[in-house]
């Protein structure tokens, strides 16, 4: 039986997601199978290795575990019979790692996306100091990165990064080659958490074999849609590909890294004994449940209704006059940028939450705002659509957010703490609260 204290803390957390909308763009919900299979008695069991070359006795079904595994990743992502894949990575930031230490040596050249402009942390980050801030060309289409060097991936390697266009927003394919001409890279990345435009695999992997560099292509937001077959898969064009497994793939917190056969064995080696030790084996149960679970034609239409509310989403907060980061999206996840708002992401974010709609702040591509209260505001549908929500919800869910951002945007926000209790006493805010449970209660989390 759980503790006392703890079921109390568990119960707070399933009464908050029950009862609040999960707008998160990499956030989702379960099945009891998947949590089922994670909190199994595989977790119990060290693995360290391979199926069929383990360092502990008594592995005879982890490897049967394992190997299914890896065959329903190889059958749902249709991978070329020449790739394998690897399903112990911890984390997709352990999966990007395992990556650039099978193939990178210290002090190569990787050239990511910019990550204020949607790429990731685990693709390299540093920043400058005050000095090196005010000498920085910001409309430079490359950033060089700065002494303060954050991410580890910056310690060890020598990253720059691509900014979008400055007037579209997107990936200028043609400046990119040219920086990667110029820079010559040994990896090339694409993919991060706020790019909501379909990216152009194919002339990715042209630019790179151009410079004889490695392409690897990041989907941790995308790997559900792509398995529910609504989305271009870079399967089969990069040499290597990632992805997290709990997002719009709707399985446990992990990752499975995908490459071609000879990539791929020095990706094992990489993880184990590179990285990694024991595998967390209750949760490659989980992956395998969500695999199973992505192979139905149910899934399928789950994935085209991320896609259609994100549309409808997009459409709404258009005509409500939001502006969207390169005007809508192709994917579950729109940008917004507030300036025209009178409210930036973080007071926006924290008065939806007081409504019960649960959103993150995020950078926009050419940010000038800091991080702490930038600019946007990421709404993702995964979590939504997982509930059941329609066209129809989504227009309700553009209209609450429209008139919680009118309300913030009157409210005083010259302290945090403040404006968090301002708008969490408002009564007009009290009143969509009541509407989004009405609707959340019509909507119940599965089991
Ligand atoms: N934290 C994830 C996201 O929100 O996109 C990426 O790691």
């Amino acid at each position: 039986m759980l503790n006392t204290q703890l079921k109390t803390i568990l119960d707070f957390e399933y009464n908050r997601q029950h009862n609040t909308l999960d707008l998160i763009a990499s956030e989702n919900y379960t099945s009891k199978a998947v949590r089922e299979a994670v909190g199994s008695i595989f977790m119990h069991k060290y693995s360290e290795g391979y199926p069929g070359a383990r360092y502990y006795e008594g592995n005879e079904y982890i490897d049967q575990l394992e190997i299914l595994a890896i065959n329903l990743v190889k059958k749902v992502f249709e991978l070329p019979q020449d790739w394998g894949a690897n399903v112990q990575p911890l984390a997709g930031s352990n999966a990007n790692l395992a990556v650039y230490n099978a193939i990178l040596n210290p002090g190569d050249k990787i050239l990511s996306m910019y990550l204020p402009d949607g790429g990731h942390l685990s693709h390299g980050w540093s920043y400058g100091t005050k000095e090196e801030k005010a000498n920085e060309d910001v409309n430079s289409p490359l950033y060089r990165g700065g002494s303060r060097k954050v991410n580890i991936v910056s310690k060890f390697f020598n990253v720059v990064q691509y900014k979008t266009d400055p007037s579209t927003f997107l990936i200028d394919y043609d400046k990119l080659e040219q920086l990667a001409l110029q820079e010559k890279p040994k990896l090339i990345i694409t993919g991060g958490t706020a790019y909501v435009r379909n990216i152009d695999y194919k002339r990715v992997a042209e630019i790179a074999k151009k410079v004889g560099a490695y392409y690897l292509a990041d989907v941790a937001h995308e790997a559900g849609l792509i398995a529910g077959k609504v989305l271009e898969s870079p399967i089969g064009i990069a040499h290597a590909v990632t992805f997290t497994t709990h997002k719009t793939l709707r399985g446990p917190k992990g990752a499975v890294i995908c490459a071609n056969q000879g990539i791929i064995e020095k990706i094992n080696k990489s993880i184990m004994p590179g990285l990694q030790g024991g595998p967390h084996n209750g949760t490659i149960a989980g992956i395998t449940q969500c695999l199973f679970e992505a192979d139905t034609e149910e899934f399928r239409q789950y994935s085209a209704q991320i896609l259609v509310n994100a549309k409808v989403l997009a459409q709404e907060l258009t005509a409500n006059g939001f502006n969207l980061i390169t005007g809508g999206t192709d994917k579950h996840a729109i940008l917004i940028d507030l300036t025209n708002k009178s409210i930036g992401g973080k007071f926006a974010s924290i008065a939806l939450n007081a409504a019960g709609i649960v959103t993150n702040m995020n950078t926009i591509p050419y940010e000038t705002k800091s991080p702490i209260n930038p600019s946007g505001l990421r709404l993702g549908t995964p979590s939504v659509t997982t509930r059941g929500f329609k066209e129809e919800q989504m227009k309700l869910v553009a209209e609450y957010i429209n008139k919680v951002i009118d309300i913030a945007s009157e409210v005083d926000n010259s302290s945090v703490e403040a404006f968090r209790e301002l708008v969490s006493s408002n009564s007009q805010i009290k009143a969509i609260k009541q509407k989004i449970m009405d609707l959340c209660t019509q909507f119940p989390l599965g089991e």
